[in-house]
């Protein structure tokens, strides 16, 4: 799978997880503090889970986002409809709409692949569930009787988000060197004076001795590109999603003459 295929949506979404990283963040940490007091050995340890809203009515699951964190995430379900509905998270590849009818019940969807759910959720009330989600394409859905067949369903991904910054000179920082195959929300920020990208190679060859492009020695042959972040001008920001299948990858500022001046960066994809 190709970043195209989502760097229609992308923009929007890094659009909404800034917004969300700029929140304050003291109610939710505060809220979930544990270890304090007499319990001196996790005295300092803090879960700071981020909430997202789901409003559940008939027969729509609204978000309001496309994208969350993958690990602890906290979803704040409320029903403002009439009648009684649930959510239940479903990592699947399946086509939206199109997850395999129940043969014992027919009014319902079989739940395979299911990661929680709210369970029912009355008219008027809010459940709040706290799961820890793999990175993945997931569908939440409404499996009371009838209620998936007339549409109460969307799609979410759980995506690792991955702040990388590109510096002069010439340095490719990322925030980690090895994450959880799967979606990637590659979030690029350049701190520099002069124009940078971020392309990510998948390889099994040094990192120092990528095939170089034969029309243009400057660069690399992007041949083995996966997706990238390209061309941010200094001082902008840019993202895009990429998917990530476990392998060793090289991510290279791949403007002429970047790579060989070491602006590249090895990461482990498991
Ligand atoms: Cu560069």
């Amino acid at each position: 799978m190709s970043a195209t295929r989502h760097s229609a949506r992308s923009i929007g979404v890094l659009a909404a997880s800034l917004a969300i990283a700029l929140l304050p963040a003291a109610p939710a940490a505060a809220a979930s503090s544990v270890g304090v007091g007499s319990h001196s050995t996790t005295a300092d340890v803090t879960l700071a889970t981020e909430h997202y809203p789901i409003t559940l009515s008939e027969m729509k699951i609204a978000t309001g986002y496309d994208y969350v964190p993958a690990g602890p995430v906290t979803f704040d379900v409320t029903n403002v409809g009439a009648e009684t509905h649930e959510v239940v998270f479903i990592k699947t590849d399946a086509a939206p709409g199109a997850l395999p009818i129940d043969p014992t019940n027919k009014s319902r969807v079989l739940e395979t692949g299911s990661a929680g759910e709210t369970g029912d959720v009355d008219a008027g009330k809010t459940v709040s569930v706290t799961l820890n989600l793999a990175p993945g394409r997931y569908q939440l859905i409404c499996n009371q009787p009838g209620h998936y067949a007339a549409g109460m369903y969307t799609e979410l991904t759980v995506a690792t988000f991955f702040p990388i910054t590109l510096a002069d000179p010439m340095k490719m920082e990322l925030p980690a060197t090895t994450i959880p195959a799967g979606p990637v929300v590659v979030e690029a920020q350049n701190t520099g004076a002069v124009m940078h990208e971020a392309v990510f190679i998948k390889t099994t060859q040094a990192a120092n001795a990528l095939p170089l492009d034969p029309n243009d020695p400057t660069k690399i042959n992007e041949s083995l590109s996966v997706g990238e972040v390209g061309d941010i001008d200094a001082g902008r920001f840019s993202g895009n999603e990429i998917d990530l299948t476990p392998g060793t990858y090289v991510v290279v500022c791949d403007e002429p003459g970047h790579y060989a001046a070491g602006m590249w960066a090895v990461l482990i994809v498991q």
